[in-house]
């Protein structure tokens, strides 16, 4: 039995408080429905309210990375770096959350731990860990794809005598790491971001290495206030040119094969990528580094060439090396100053490939090789990415089928957007939509403005549910598989395919399509009366 509601019914509930949840809340006041939103943390911010690890910035730069519903706001907000840190973009999160007075429907502290259809009555049924119940008519995730933390999988982790944090979780007072032996596990972007940081504070920094990522330098700096403002004046521009873009960044495309160019002009295009520090670059330079092996190794072997010219010690260096898996096929890093932290004396890097790790212990961690004592330990080791923050919301569909059976396989959609089995469930960046693949914000604004003008569609035309046909859901299922096939993508063992998180099925989550053609065909989609979809106008029984 579903639990019953204990709370008047809302028309519309919202999981999540990050850009994606505000925004989507922003919306549906707007359509005058009734609207609750439930939240983990103890306010707004999503991602940037959880990730404050030293360090930690966007990697899109600030003036793309920020909402573009409202040409008042992006006047108004002043980015101060080329890419934002944690505390600034979680200022700006705060700010949009004050000027639209979006907190008083949200519950913080909140976390939604199942929902359930009930179809007779034509409602989720919601309740949260703090007990609280409550039915809607529409029920939209806005989770965010990198929010459920993977746990660091080594034995013996409860055993360590000092403090433990992870950067997916940092404490939010920060943490003083001064004169502290710490040992890093992970080189993901987060480990990536904070290495440098931490090796600047602790007496010594150890990291625990499994796979060397390709990181390219941020070039990160000041944002020159004229630039700024000759940008503002032209944003209407900007944002329509970046809809335009495969990834929703601004970023100059080459037409050529990259093994069709003299090698040493295309040492020159990639040497000007190095410099721009977009991470986007070099894999935009020539089509088909993300296509075809050998083109992409010309790139791979640019970087690794990059890291052998930083990394004093050749031993280290080569440990750091990446090799293996094709260049930008797991998410590419942009770092601040990664590869020189190498060159620090007090800073060493443990490769697990050689001397993989056996156990915590509570003095620090052993290794087939070694026990390396610490003060602290860092875990940077990920998230159960995409189908995660999903999967732990007890989400339950039509006849109590849970979505982790419907998922069993690997996740299913129609666009990314809606499930079948699943009716009124909308899922803002799900599984087959561009989301971790574009610029995050330019794939929630179009998630969201597309979901609020079904949602008044579906008013207008007094239609009680929305879910995909089967058939809809997969071929849209089997484009974004062959989609991808026609990448080097599903190639690396990463967490886009779910390689990261033991017993995960190997599925390429994002769609790949590109940012143009997937807006194009949610809009022809929605132009036809929601094609694919199959919208249902039954009376609910009184
Ligand atoms: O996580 P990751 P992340 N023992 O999964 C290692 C976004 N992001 O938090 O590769 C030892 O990339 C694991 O090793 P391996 C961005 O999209 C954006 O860093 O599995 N090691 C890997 O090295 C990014 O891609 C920004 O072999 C273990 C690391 O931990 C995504 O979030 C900043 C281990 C995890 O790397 C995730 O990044 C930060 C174990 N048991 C993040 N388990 C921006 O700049 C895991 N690892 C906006």
């Amino acid at each position: 039995m579903p639990p019953t509601a204990d709370r008047e019914p809302v028309d519309v509930v919202i999981v999540g408080a990050g850009l994606a949840g505000l925004y989507m809340l922003h919306r549906v006041r707007g359509l005058g429905l009734t609207v609750r939103v439930f939240e983990a943390g103890d306010d707004v911010g999503g991602t940037w309210y959880w990730n404050r690890y030293p360090g930690a910035r966007c990697d899109v730069p600030s003036l793309e990375y920020s909402y573009s519903f409202d040409p008042e706001l992006e006047q108004e907000w002043e980015w101060s770096e080329r890419y934002a840190t944690q505390p600034e973009i979680l200022r700006y999160i705060e700010h949009v959350a004050d000027r639209y007075d979006l907190r008083r429907d949200i519950t913080f502290g909140t976390r939604v731990v199942s929902a359930v259809r009930d179809d007779e009555a034509n409602s989720w049924r919601i309740a949260t860990d703090t007990g609280e119940q409550v039915a809607c008519t529409w029920l939209v995730t806005a989770a965010g794809c990198l929010s459920a933390p993977k746990p660091p999988e080594i034995p013996g982790v409860e055993t360590f005598a000092g403090p433990i944090w992870s950067t997916s979780n940092w404490p939010a007072d920060g943490v003083d790491l001064t004169g502290l032996r710490v040992g890093v596990v992970g080189t993901g972007s987060s480990g990536i971001q904070s290495i440098p940081v931490i090796a600047e504070q602790a007496a010594s920094l150890t990291v625990f290495q499994r796979t060397p990522n390709y990181s390219l330098p941020a070039r990160n700096a000041p944002l020159d206030p004229e630039y700024q403002r000759e940008w503002k004046a032209r944003y209407r521009e900007h944002r329509a040119a970046v809809l335009q873009m495969r990834t929703g960044i601004l970023i100059e495309r080459g037409t050529q094969s990259a093994l069709a160019v003299d090698p040493d002009e295309r040492t020159r295009r990639f040497e000007h990528c190095w410099d721009t520090g977009l991470f986007a670059c070099i894999p935009a330079s020539y089509p088909d580094i993300t296509t075809d092996l050998a083109a992409n190794e010309t790139a791979a072997e640019f970087v690794r060439a990059k890291i052998r010219a930083t990394v004093r010690d050749p031993e280290v260096a080569e440990a750091l090396t990446p090799r293996g898996y094709p260049f930008g096929t797991k998410r590419i890093c942009l770092d601040s100053g990664y590869y020189e932290t190498f060159n620090r004396d007090t800073v060493s890097l443990v490769d697990l490939r050689r001397t993989p790790i056996v156990e915590v212990t509570p003095r620090g961690i052993r290794t087939t090789e070694a026990e390396h004592e610490f003060d602290a330990l860092v875990f940077a080791t990920g998230f159960d990415a995409v189908t995660g923050p999903l999967l732990r919301m007890g989400i339950r569909g039509r006849d109590g089928v849970d979505l982790r059976e419907r998922w069993a396989d690997g996740p299913r959609s129609y666009l990314g957007l809606q499930v079948a089995g699943f009716p009124n469930l909308f899922t803002i960046t799900g599984p087959g939509s561009p989301s971790v693949v574009s610029n995050v914000i330019v794939s929630i604004e179009q998630h969201v403005d597309w979901i609020a003008e079904c949602l008044r569609y579906l008013r207008e035309h007094d239609i009680a549910t929305i879910e995909p046909d089967l058939d809809a859901e997969d071929a849209w299922v089997q484009h974004v598989h062959d989609v991808a096939a026609l990448t080097l993508y599903p190639q690396a063992p990463s967490w886009f395919v779910g390689a990261n998180v033991p017993g995960k099925p190997r599925v390429f989550m994002p769609y790949l399509g590109g940012v143009p053609a997937y807006r194009q065909r949610c809009a022809e989609v929605a132009a036809a009366g929601y094609n694919g979809f199959r919208l249902d106008r039954r009376t609910v029984p009184a």
